[in-house]
């Protein structure tokens, strides 16, 4: 058992750890940082009467997005630091900085951003560079069949196979909401993946991994789908945007 998953208890989805950033803490002020057994939705849930879409307000980032980190600090990068290693089983494995990432040709796509736990941001933009095209530069393997996804924060990794990697709408994303992509969404880079709950777009990206199986990542270790379509996974029909 890794560490991601010795942390926690039964096992069962409900029990996210999410601890609260500086970014919700505005009008939640009174709550330092706490570990919530139920998760950040269940304690808003508290707080707005279980209306999900009656707290967009309380949330200083507006936009009806929610903050979330299983990490409890994670580092500031930028474009002085910031790196993105691909890696695995690929001929031309290779490093790139955020000038790299900015000089390649951006794709932006407008969809409504979906969570597994209920809430949505319709109409969401987001800009980056094709993760196909990255992997086409990279040279992938015959052997290959996914992509492990792991960050900067040093604990949260996310998992694609081979085929859903290639698909046109899924972006390592350097824009969100037409700015560059602030730290509390998982900036300067993070990865974004259209067609799937937002559980799979994991923030502070920092490498991809080519691989030859899926490895779960840390929600779907922890009983989340690991092809998680809206609409079609984890028991919700949530209608996704077209
Ligand atoms: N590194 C990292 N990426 C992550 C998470 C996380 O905790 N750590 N949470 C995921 C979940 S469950 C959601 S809903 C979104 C939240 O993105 P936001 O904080 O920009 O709203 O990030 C996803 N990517
Ligand atoms: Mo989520």
């Amino acid at each position: 058992m890794n560490s991601e998953q010795s942390e926690d208890h039964d096992g069962r989805p409900i029990g996210r750890r999410v601890f609260l950033g500086t970014l919700g803490l505005g009008a939640l002020g009174v709550v330092a940082a706490p570990t919530l057994q139920r998760g950040l939705e269940g304690f808003l849930g508290a707080v707005a009467g279980n209306d999900p879409t009656g707290l967009t307000g309380l949330l200083p980032n507006g936009g009806g997005f929610r903050y979330y980190s299983v990490a409890a600090s994670v580092p500031h990068k930028d474009a002085t630091d910031y790196q993105l290693k691909i890696d695995g089983l690929v001929d031309h494995p290779r490093t790139y900085t955020l000038a790299d990432l900015r000089a390649l040709p951006q794709t932006r796509l407008v969809k409504d951003v979906q969570c597994v736990t209920g809430w949505r941001v319709p109409g969401t933009p987001f800009e980056g560079v094709r993760l196909s095209r990255l992997l086409d530069a990279a040279g992938v393997r015959d052997t290959a069949k996914a992509i492990r996804f792991t960050c900067f924060d040093g604990t949260y990794s996310e998992s694609l196979t081979l085929d859903q990697a290639r698909r046109p709408d899924i972006l390592v994303a350097l824009r969100m909401q037409n700015k560059d992509i602030g730290h509390d969404h998982g900036g300067p880079v993070r990865l974004y993946v259209a067609p799937m709950y937002f559980y799979k777009s994991a923030k502070w990206l920092s490498g991809i991994t080519v691989t030859d199986r899926v490895q779960p990542g840390y929600w779907e270790n922890l009983g989340y789908d690991v092809d998680a379509w809206v609409g079609k996974s984890n028991g919700r029909t949530d209608v996704p945007t077209s």
